[in-house]
């Protein structure tokens, strides 16, 4: 497999289910600075021009985190990343997109980009303040999900990659965490897979 990430971005939930796989990969930085997503070479794998981009070892591409992580858990899963039942993988599914589409989509978004939405200062603020509000409404919810378990669905999941992304963006932008959310960010931090991702991001 050949992996597109690119460093401090949600392709790091990914990043780290190969490497809890263990299956070979080869990861492949896009660098973001240069805008190298929008290059022709990029789009011809991903039109989108996103991260996290997976070519499977048969030349096919996949794209979209939830698809991905599905993929993954599915085609690999003596790793165990998904419940067996029609009931936990459906909920799996179900806390996902709510990280992906809402939290990350929604909230992180106009944290971390506001400037591709509006040229204006004052527009920038307010969104950036939509997106905070969006993102301590969804930790909060997170952190209910959570509960006093260490992994969100109970055992380790592809859903804990998408909420390691979201915990590390908001230690980058100084979003507060619940106390039960910081707890989880350090048993990711712990976790052989994470370390070895982080390391090959650099
Ligand atoms: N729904 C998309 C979200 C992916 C996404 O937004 N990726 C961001 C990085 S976190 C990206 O590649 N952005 C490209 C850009 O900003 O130009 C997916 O899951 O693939």
């Amino acid at each position: 497999m050949k992996f597109f990430y690119a460093p401090g971005t949600c392709s790091i939930g990914i990043h780290l289910l190969l490497e809890e796989i263990g299956a070979p990969y080869e990861s492949i930085k896009v660098d973001f600075r240069a805008k190298e997503q929008f290059s022709e070479k990029f789009r011809a794998l991903n039109p989108k021009g996103k991260v996290p981009t997976l070519v499977r070892d048969d030349g096919s591409v996949l794209t979209e985190f939830q698809a991905i992580a599905f993929w993954l858990a599915r085609a690999y899963p003596k790793a165990g990343l998904l419940a067996e039942d029609l009931e936990g993988q459906t909920r799996t599914m179900e806390l996902l997109d709510f990280m992906v589409a809402s939290v990350h989509m929604r909230g992180f978004t106009f944290i971390l980009v506001p400037m591709k939405f509006t040229p204006t200062e004052a527009a920038q603020q307010e969104l950036t303040a939509h997106g905070r509000s969006v993102v301590a409404d969804g930790f909060d919810r997170l952190a209910s999900t959570l509960g006093d378990k260490d992994w969100l669905m109970g055992n380790f999941s592809i859903a804990d990659a998408a909420l390691f992304y979201l915990t590390t963006w908001a230690k980058a932008k100084d979003v507060a965490l619940p106390a039960t959310l910081a707890a989880f960010h350090e048993r990711m931090l712990a976790r052989p897979s994470v370390q070895r991702a982080l390391k090959i991001i650099g």
